[in-house]
């Protein structure tokens, strides 16, 4: 019994929160059941504060009573933990050049998009371009397949869906953003298209109206807060 209750996997998330998102994605896709904690970030939970003390963020996976922190790091230790279903590109270069990409979707594509809605100094139309041009190398990845997995969901795809169609674009939508446009980018909206239609992982998306109204709110309350600063 107390072996069993080792073996419990826990997540403790936030509802609106991409990094959530993916994790939810990778358990729901390998067929592991979890128990899941919804976080208040306005007033964080004693155990969060004792699982991450360092960042005090969501995602946390729980498992076997150890504490694994960071999305990316969570779906590779789901990844390895649980084989069925791999998640990651099998071979050394492209499981480089998925980590790489994922980096760069997080640390790059996320910030630029965001900077289009917020806090665009050089005016929203530049913003965009530079938002594009970053779009624009995930477009030539997914070029040719049907996922950037190849014919199954994988890693990348759980990064970059739950960031872009299922974050940016439902932001960019509510202000008159048209970031990914079809002429532009066919391949990323035939990706979305598919990626729609894969009900595991709609089950793991934030619910739509809801989620524009949280973001909404998010951006008013950003804008607010340069606009005091400055
Ligand atoms: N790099 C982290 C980012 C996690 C993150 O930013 N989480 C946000 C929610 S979307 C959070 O917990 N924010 C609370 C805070 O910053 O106090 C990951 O990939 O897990």
């Amino acid at each position: 019994m107390a072996e069993k209750e080792d073996e419990q996997v826990k997540l403790l998330g936030f509802w609106a929160s991409p990094f959530t998102c993916r994790v939810k994605m990778a358990l729901k896709l390998k067929g592991v059941p979890y128990d899941y904690l919804e976080e208040d970030l306005v007033n964080k939970s004693p155990l969060l504060l004792q699982l991450n003390p360092v960042l005090k963020k969501v995602p946390v996976l729980v498992h076997k009573g150890k504490p694994i922190l960071d999305s990316n790091l969570i779906l590779e230790y789901i990844d390895q933990t649980w084989t069925n279903n791999p998640i990651l590109p099998q071979g050394p270069y492209d499981k480089a050049m998925a980590r790489f990409l994922a980096k760069f979707v997080d640390e790059q594509v996320a910030p630029a998009g965001f900077r289009s809605l917020v806090k665009a100094e050089k005016g929203i139309e530049v913003a965009i371009e530079e938002a594009q041009e970053l779009i624009m190398f995930l477009e030539k990845e997914v070029t040719g397949k049907d996922f950037f997995g190849g014919e199954t969901i994988g890693f990348l795809d759980i990064v970059v869906g739950s960031m872009i169609p299922f974050c940016g674009v439902r932001a960019w939508e509510f202000m008159g953003i048209d970031m990914i446009p079809e002429e532009k980018f066919p391949e990323l909206n035939k990706w979305i298209k598919k990626l729609n239609e894969v009900e595991i992982l709609m089950e793991c998306v934030p619910p739509r109206e809801e989620h524009i109204k949280h973001l909404k709110r998010n951006q008013e309350r950003v804008k607010s807060s340069y606009k005091k600063q400055t």
